[in-house]
């Protein structure tokens, strides 16, 4: 419980629409999840994962019909539609509060109403902001103890201050006809009904740290992105940091904690966040990022030890397991991550074997892991002032035409390189049919809380600030020539994109020849 009266009249007010049986305030301890945990074993909704291979591991099947974001039932509900734009769906306020607000009466009986007071951002900055989950899915709240600060650190952070945002989650009869994720900008709220998925259901991630933040920003004068932050360290021990954006399930988590090849000798990476960075100049007139984010929310098919040893590294203790396959020996496996066992249970509950015409893992499933864990950590990674960006990637998944990588020739062209991004869609969105490509500018279609095109004029004005922002480059890891053969190696290799970026960044001139010929290789 808290003395604080902004924070204690609403969880009142939803107390008495939800109508649960029990009101559990979070206080973000090993005890209470240690509780959470054995409730959900004994439920039968978690299921222990091998404990000499995968320490406190858990395995959760969600419903089959909740697997991902949920794009046409996400509405921005700002007062005038116009401040929604034409990229979101909207809903008034006053429509919201008629057709969705009612799914929540009663919908909390029999259930606990937990209080998850959380931080997004490290402890203590400046750039911090606190916001309040309620939900009655357990499931939900230790996903939240991952990937935000929670408890009583949070409670301490906001003191008596009224500056938090609402989250009203309630997985409802998990419903697709009555699922809806609402976010009113204006003040700060989100009401997140029917799913108990990742981007739908944690409400630190998208709904809080894009879609209300990304308003927020603009109206602060800052940038809240779907952007990885990484560092890279030169032989000189100089480490450079880069934010990149790319659409969901295009391998930000690969690229936040890639590995650079041998070859590049005393080259080495730093991981500071995956998936989102909140942005900001400094005194110095340097853009400088925090990743709001307290653990991964990776995508599990396709992460291997070829191609991300550090997220499989970070991923082997403490970790959720969401929708993948599991072996007679409780170790998880997906497509993707080696050979195939003989025989498994698959994210539906059903035997597979090799054999099965299904994926044994569903496209979308997921690891959700404490940041803290992996490898390539950042020692700076939770500094409260951020790391200093010196450049800035927009990139999609496009089989054809985009080259490797593009420098900009202003912070206006970028910009520009950024807003025309498209990306083939990924199963990370249920309402988007995957390999067709979308317009995704800077990766944000459908994290953006407000109208595109003020976005657009926020980045604009962003690069009149400061007299050098950062470079911007567009990159395409993901072209294909004419039998489908990826042209690019990818993975630890992008490292060597990066190389030739920072060499530009310090102003090295042009291409040397080798780097040259990779770009030339990649034109057809
Ligand atoms: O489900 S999430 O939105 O958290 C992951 C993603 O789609 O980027
Ligand atoms: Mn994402």
């Amino acid at each position: 419980m808290t003395g604080n009266s902004a924070v204690t009249t609403w969880v009142d007010e939803c107390v008495k629409l939800c109508k649960p049986d029990k009101v559990h305030w979070c206080d973000g301890s090993d005890a209470e999840r240690d509780m959470l945990t054995k409730m959900l074993l004994d439920r039968g909704e978690f299921q222990r994962l091998n404990e000499a291979n995968w320490p406190n591991c858990y395995l959760y099947r969600s419903d089959p019909t909740d697997v991902a974001r949920t794009e046409k039932v996400t509405y921005i509900c700002s007062e005038k539609e116009s401040d929604a734009g034409p990229t979101n769906n909207y809903l008034s306020p006053a429509q919201a509060q008629t057709d969705i607000l009612p799914r929540y009466a009663g919908a909390m009986k029999g259930r606990t109403m937990y209080v998850i007071p959380y931080v997004m951002g490290p402890l203590g900055s400046p750039y911090s902001k606190v916001g309040f989950q309620l939900t009655d899915s357990a499931y939900v709240v230790l996903n939240m103890f991952i990937m935000a600060r929670v408890g009583k650190r949070a409670l301490d952070q906001l003191g008596s201050s009224a500056d938090f945002v609402k989250g009203l989650h309630s997985i409802g009869e998990l419903l697709p006809e009555t699922r809806a994720i609402c976010h009113f900008p204006e003040r700060n709220e989100i009401w997140s009904f029917g799913s108990g998925y990742g981007g739908n259901a944690l409400l630190g991630k998208k709904c809080h740290a894009l879609r209300i933040a990304s308003a927020q920003a603009r109206r602060e004068g800052w940038l809240a992105e779907h952007m990885l932050i990484l560092g890279l360290e030169n032989p000189e021990g100089k480490v450079y940091y880069i934010a990149a954006a790319f659409p969901s399930a295009c391998g930000k988590t690969n690229l936040a904690m890639v590995i650079p090849p041998a070859a590049l000798k005393g080259w080495r990476t730093w991981t500071v966040g995956d998936d989102i960075a909140w942005m900001r100049y400094g005194k110095d007139g340097r853009l400088y990022a925090i990743n709001p984010e307290a653990g991964f929310f990776g995508v599990a098919p396709g992460t291997s030890a070829k191609t991300n040893l550090n997220a499989l590294k970070t991923a082997s203790a403490n970790s959720i397991f969401t929708n993948v396959g599991v072996d007679e020996n409780q170790n998880v496996w997906w497509e993707g991550l080696g050979p195939a066992p003989a025989k498994l249970t698959d994210w539906k509950g059903n035997p597979w074997t090799p054999d099965s015409p299904e994926k044994a893992a569903h496209p979308n499933s997921r690891f959700t892991t404490p940041a803290s864990q992996c490898p390539s950590i950042s020692p700076h990674w939770e500094d409260p002032e951020g790391v200093p960006i010196s450049a800035i990637l927009f990139g999609g998944r496009r089989a054809s035409l985009v080259p490797l990588v593009v420098e900009s020739t202003s912070w206006n062209n970028g910009v520009l390189i950024g807003a025309s991004m498209g990306s083939e869609a990924t199963a990370a969105a249920t309402d988007t049919k995957a390999g067709t490509i979308r317009h995704d500018p800077m990766a944000m279609l459908p994290f953006c809380g407000y109208h595109m095109g003020d976005y657009f004029q926020h980045w604009i004005d962003m690069g009149k600030k400061v007299a050098n922002p950062p470079k911007i480059y567009g990159v395409n890891w993901f072209r294909q020539d004419e039998n489908g053969k990826f042209l690019w190696p990818g993975f630890g290799d992008n490292v060597r994109v990066l190389q030739w970026i920072i060499d530009r960044v310090e102003g090295k001139g042009e291409p040397s020849k080798p780097r040259l010929e990779i770009c030339l290789a990649n034109k057809t």
